[in-house]
């Protein structure tokens, strides 16, 4: 029996076989959780649908998280197959693809900075308010992603790392908020990764190269690392721990200088 065994847990933003979503959903499978999904397009579907089902899951519901009234019908739909759910893991971060090169200023304008913010910060909050009722008297887990920008200025990642740092903020005033509820919220901050969202990024194997020289493990992290991480944190071994932020990096982030 796994340390999820009896447990259900919404996940929401698999979108490959290279989702840190997809690395989550496979641990918290692994230790006996019971999962559903949701597919942001009907371009994503039938991908969602298949990796569901190789986790023994046939609840896949549409949901884009920019639409307060999505939300609610994913949540009501929810509903109809289950009392409650135990698990809500948020992967889920965009900011428009001229936002993450270039000179921050250069890069950021009104439009882009509302987008990252709403669906990479806000979301997380409006998924809990929507599902309020159905985590409720069940010591629930609420986990997201975020990421080392929004703690550190850097290049490139620009207004995302204020949408991260809008993120951590989110995680610690859902946490207090919940907390009388038995609802625990957590971040992992995950080492950077291959996924299909860093697939555009210009300067992603430069920065995984960085890590694997700098960090204190010599490597980077896989979508395994951060599944196993998020299973912990999801868990009742986890109930004494809310409103932080999980480093799950290699180490990267405690190096404050290297020489040779
Ligand atoms: O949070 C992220 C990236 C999330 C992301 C990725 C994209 C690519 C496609 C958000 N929005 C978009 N928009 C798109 O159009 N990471 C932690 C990965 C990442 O992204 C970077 C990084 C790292 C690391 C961008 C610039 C510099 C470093």
């Amino acid at each position: 029996m796994g340390f999820l065994a009896g447990k259900r847990a919404v996940i929401v933003g698999l979108a490959s076989n290279r989702s840190i979503a997809w690395g989550i959903a496979q641990a918290l499978r692994a230790q006996g959780a019971e999962l559903a999904f949701n597919y942001q397009s009907e371009k994503l579907q039938g991908r969602v649908e298949k990796m569901a089902a190789e986790l023994d899951s046939d609840i896949v519901l549409p949901m884009d998280v920019s639409d307060d009234a999505q939300i609610d019908s994913f949540c009501g739909g929810i509903a109809k197959r289950w009392d409650g759910f135990d698990i809500l893991i948020h992967s889920v971060a965009y900011a428009p693809a001229d936002q993450l090169e270039g000179r921050y200023l250069d890069a950021v304008n009104r439009e882009g900075f509302r987008i990252a913010h709403d669906i990479s910060s806000y979301s997380f909050a409006a998924l809990a308010k929507a599902a309020r009722p159905l985590l409720a008297d069940r010591q629930a887990s609420l986990l997201t992603l975020t990421y080392l920008g929004a703690i550190r200025a850097m290049p490139s990642y620009n207004v995302m790392g204020l949408a991260k740092a809008s993120l951590e903020a989110n995680t610690r005033f859902m946490a207090y908020d919940l907390g009388p509820d038995g609802i625990r919220v957590n971040a992992i901050s995950a080492g950077p990764i291959r996924t299909l969202a860093a697939s555009g990024i210009k300067g992603m194997r430069q920065m995984l190269e960085k890590v694997e020289e700098t960090a204190p493990l010599k490597r980077n992290v896989t979508i395994e690392d951060v599944g196993n991480a998020a299973a912990f944190l999801s868990s009742d071994l986890a109930a004494g721990v809310t409103g932080q932020v999980l480093y799950v990096d290699a180490g990267y982030s405690i190096v404050g200088m290297e020489l040779g």
